[in-house]
């Protein structure tokens, strides 16, 4: 198991993480409007209310829990029932005044993936889990970790495919991506409870990425749709694959399960990995 801590931990590639961020959001300009990267307004909190904990109610552990994550200036997307980018008293305010509301099945299953996520903000426990970068870091996602295992057609609440970091290590969402089911190929897994969220990739093949011999350095690494499988590198290809994020730790204006977050500036345009498509292919 500490194989792959050693390989992060041995300066190269965090150094590199850091030079590249600076670089990246210096020199590549945003795209604010239009395609993958709207722009969106109002305010999408990623909870309906404030049951942190996922007890089926706001109560006095939950206020208390936010108390402190702002104390440690905690700015994780998940605590910021307003919904406005800031975890702050304005959010404090709002979760002591709804204190008896009841929390809806999807808020506690988010909740549910909080518990078992946050401690991948230490980008060392997704490596010892067995996270590797399988994307290069894309605009509006940044840079996709998976597991170093084959992805299947189970959702796993509790048991993630990915997680997206920023190009320095910042943990930004937790993603799922799920083969579709051989019954049922044209519709997306069931997923979370009510809500419709997921968005499909095509004949897609992960350019760099190696199984067995794991890189951890993004910059080696491609990620495109619409390539023939006899053009992609072996074991490197899916045929079709079902995808969701959940922003919980980087807040997404446009949603805590939006498929880009505007807020995510540095990495190449998100188009690059479609210039093969045909041009109605939407992202
Ligand atoms: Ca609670
Ligand atoms: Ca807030």
């Amino acid at each position: 198991m500490r194989r792959e801590w050693r390989i992060a931990g041995a300066g190269a590639a965090a150094i590199g993480f850091g030079v590249v961020a600076t670089a990246a959001a210096k020199d590549v300009p945003a795209q604010a409007h239009g395609g993958a990267m709207e722009t969106c307004e109002g305010a999408r909190p990623v909870l309906s209310v404030g049951d942190f904990d996922g007890s089926g109610v706001v109560d006095g552990a939950d206020v208390e829990e936010l108390a402190k994550r702002i104390m440690r200036r905690d700015d994780a997307a998940f605590f910021d029932v307003e919904g406005d980018g800031d975890v702050d008293s304005g959010d404090l305010l709002k979760v002591a005044r709804s204190v008896g509301a009841k929390s809806t099945p999807l808020d506690q299953e988010i909740a549910a993936v909080f518990r078992v996520t946050e401690r991948y903000r230490d980008i060392h426990n997704a490596i010892e889990d067995g996270f590797i970068p399988v994307t290069t870091s894309f605009q509006g996602h940044g840079v996709h970790w998976g597991r170093n295992e084959q992805i299947d057609t189970v959702f796993s609440l509790t048991r993630p495919e990915g997680l997206n970091y920023s190009e320095d290590g910042k943990l930004l969402a937790v993603f799922w991506a799920i083969k579709p089911d051989p019954r049922s190929p044209e519709l997306p897994p069931a997923g979370f409870t009510g809500e419709e969220m997921w968005h499909s990739h095509q004949k897609a093949c992960f350019f760099g990425y190696n199984e067995k011999n794991p890189s951890y350095d993004f910059r080696m690494l491609n990620f495109q749709e619409c390539v023939p499988e006899a053009e992609c590198p072996e074991g490197s290809y899916l045929e079709k694959f079902y995808m969701v994020h959940l922003w919980l730790f980087e807040h997404d204006p446009c949603g805590a399960f939006a498929g880009t977050n505007p807020r995510i500036r540095q990495g190449v345009p998100i188009e690059t990995a479609l210039a093969r498509c045909p041009a109605e292919h939407a992202h």
